[in-house]
């Protein structure tokens, strides 16, 4: 009898020694993005741009075509793709989610890395993340009458996220940014129409189910408010804590319009100063002068800002919002008048493209 009982225990030792090695592979895969992330700290500041890969200024759906190679000859180091509209064969930008899948998958064949916005839809009447009548957050939390409708949401979000798989079948590490710029009162789950309490529990609803309930560990997350802070108290103020966050973003085009570049440096460094006190990474996840309205936007804006001191160098990237069409653009296309600045821009060894993120 002890013998059975020895052996069984033994069974049970070596069962539990797979799953915790599973486990591990999974982990490490997602900890190894998180250390190429916090090494581009020292490094150099990666570049992204949203959707690259999928359109630019008069091109779509070109294989291994992308404005930021057209313009410099290289890709960028990190790439944004938006899941709004999940469930529909297209997104919220008419970009399909098999061709996304397909992008992902190269870019994280070349090396780089992948971040996921989501401008969620309404979930009560359908219509778009702007969308607040008809919202009653409480409805969608956990207990609500309307929760099954949030679960729909995430059963969807983690169907994609499940589909993103390299060749050899493994699960491909990406950055999920989800409820973003939700210190602005835009969007259903911004400040207008979901308190403080709401939106933490929305958010840490959103990870815990990704994670916990559908069993997904690739991704990380980020928190990313709109640019209306000033203090390390005003940026946490929607926080849904360590646990659920590793990169403390910012998503910031006010100041830059506004010309406000002293505030724009400030708020980097609330962003750095609460990722070291907290072992997180910081970037300034979205950004730009919408058809580089402003004149050497790149150098004289933004490359102003990361050069400002050393808390701005040490942020781990910045990405650039989507090349829609010539009137709503952010990396200039060939032809465009400030290609010669954003030449300058990606040539300061501070700023990191595909090629120079490789060879660290
Ligand atoms: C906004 C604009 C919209 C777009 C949305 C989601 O900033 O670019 O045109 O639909 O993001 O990507």
């Amino acid at each position: 009898m002890n013998r059975i009982i020895a052996l069984f225990c033994m069974l049970i030792i070596l069962l539990s020694c797979e799953i915790t090695k599973d486990k591990q592979i999974e982990n490490e895969k997602v900890s190894s993005l998180k250390v190429r992330l916090q090494k581009a700290k020292y490094e150099g500041i990666l570049f992204g741009h949203q959707d690259d890969l999928a359109y630019g200024i008069g091109w779509k759906g070109v294989s291994h075509q992308s404005d930021v190679k057209l313009a410099v000859g290289d890709y960028p180091a990190l790439f944004g793709w938006e899941i709004g509209n999940i469930g529909d064969s297209v997104n919220i930008d008419n970009v399909s989610f098999d061709s996304i899948v397909v992008y992902i998958q190269r870019v994280h064949q070349m090396g780089g890395i992948n971040t996921i916005s989501w401008h969620a839809r309404n979930p009560i009447n359908n219509n778009n993340a702007w969308t607040k009548t008809d919202i009653n957050i409480e409805a969608f939390l956990p207990r609500g009458e309307q929760h099954q409708l949030l679960i729909d949401k995430l059963d969807l979000v983690a169907g994609f996220l499940s589909r993103l798989r390299s060749d050899d079948g493994e699960l491909i590490p990406v950055i999920f940014r989800p409820w973003h710029e939700m210190l602005g009162n835009w969007f259903w789950w911004g400040s207008a129409s979901c308190s403080k309490e709401q939106y933490v529990k929305l958010f840490q609803f959103t990870i815990n189910y990704l994670k916990k309930e559908k069993g997904l560990d690739n991704f990380i997350v980020a928190y990313s408010p709109n640019s209306s802070f000033l203090s390390k108290d005003d940026y946490l103020l929607r926080y849904p804590g360590d646990n659920y966050v590793d990169v403390l973003g910012m998503d910031n085009y006010t100041d830059f319009s506004q010309n406000r570049l002293d505030l724009v440096v400030q708020k980097i460094s609330i962003i750095v100063d609460l990722a070291v006190e907290r072992n997180k990474i910081a970037a300034i996840t979205e950004t730009g002068s919408d058809k580089l309205s402003i004149n050497k936007w790149y150098t004289s804006n933004l490359l102003q800002v990361l050069k400002a001191n050393e808390k701005t160098r040490s942020l781990a990237y910045v990405m650039v919002w989507r090349n829609a069409d010539t009137s709503h653009f952010y990396v200039p296309f060939l032809g465009n008048n400030q290609l010669d600045d954003f030449q300058n821009f990606v040539n300061d060894p501070l700023i990191l493209l595909l090629n120079d993120f490789n060879k660290y």
